[in-house]
């Protein structure tokens, strides 16, 4: 018999032949799954949303971190909300002048899951740099002013417990954690499905910083396979100046991102740019 697993998102589904359920339980917090899927090798399921896979995990992961942290003069304390997998701390620690990373995870289950089921995502959690801060990632934000070079929020999706990580309170908290050229990026949802929550987000960060850019990736396992993020800073701008030593080390490693994407990810579709030119 064969098995399934799908995830519908609005009206639409998609699904992945399964080889193999290798975990599933629920945690304090949500519904924690782990499935081997013929195409997409290893998929961590939360609450029924693709999280990750072994094969496309690059595609997020670089890109979530790179474009911003390339920008960045001297990133050296960084923090990372959620992302319990630790493919987001992995990315992060390829930069060589990062000294330390926190992961403010509120669900350990998620961490300890990743670590035994996906080796490749979570290995870079052992590093002595990274601090693991169990908790909620707002209230560690909101607590630690001025701290940090970089903040990336690597949020489930802004529905549910997720919500936050998306609002005005906790976008405040961020810029406050910032020290001087610090950056924030946010996971954001799907330019063809949720234009309107992209460009919603994209407002209300512009409250707090002066320079807020989407930017896109493609991700066959979420939805609709392209999907956006929210860079944002004080007037640092990715497109314009990068630390090119950095950029070349991390991109001869990288499965996705090369220098190219640095200009290039930036560019949104017509429809999107339009609609905010009209707004
Ligand atoms: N729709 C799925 C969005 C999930 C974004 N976060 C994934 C965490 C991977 N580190």
């Amino acid at each position: 018999m064969e098995l399934w697993f799908s995830e519908t998102f609005g009206d639409i589904r998609a699904a992945w032949r399964v080889k193999e359920v290798l975990y599933h339980a629920r945690s304090p917090y949500q519904d924690v799954l782990i499935v081997d899927t013929v195409q997409f090798g290893r998929m961590l399921v939360l609450d029924g949303c693709v999280m990750t896979t072994e094969r496309d995990e690059c595609a997020y992961h670089e890109m979530l971190v790179h474009p911003g942290l390339v920008a960045h003069p001297n990133p050296e304390q960084v923090c990372v909300i959620g992302g319990g997998d630790g493919g987001t701390v992995r990315e992060v620690l390829k930069h060589a002048c990062v000294k330390r990373v926190v992961l403010a995870e509120i669900d350990e289950d998620v961490i300890t899951v990743s670590q035994k089921y996906l080796p490749s995502i979570a290995g870079a959690l052992k590093d002595p740099r990274v601090e693991l801060a169990i908790g909620d990632g707002a209230k560690y934000l909101a607590d630690h002013p001025g701290e940090f070079d970089a903040i990336f929020s690597d949020s489930t999706d802004p529905i549910g417990p997720g919500a936050i990580l998306f609002a005005d309170e906790y976008f405040l908290s961020a810029r406050n954690a910032l020290r001087d050229e610090g950056l924030f990026v946010t996971q954001c949802k799907s330019v063809w499905v949720d234009a309107e929550s992209v460009r919603d987000s994209e407002v209300r960060l512009k409250k707090f910083f002066s320079l807020v850019l989407p930017y896109l990736s493609t991700i066959p396992t979420y939805p609709t396979g392209s999907w956006s993020f929210l860079f944002a800073s004080q007037g640092l701008d990715p497109r314009e100046r990068v630390s090119s030593e950095r950029q070349s080390l991390v991109a001869n490693t990288a499965n996705y991102y090369t220098p190219a994407h640095q200009k290039a990810a930036f560019a949104m579709p017509a429809f999107l740019t339009r609609a905010k030119a009209e707004a």
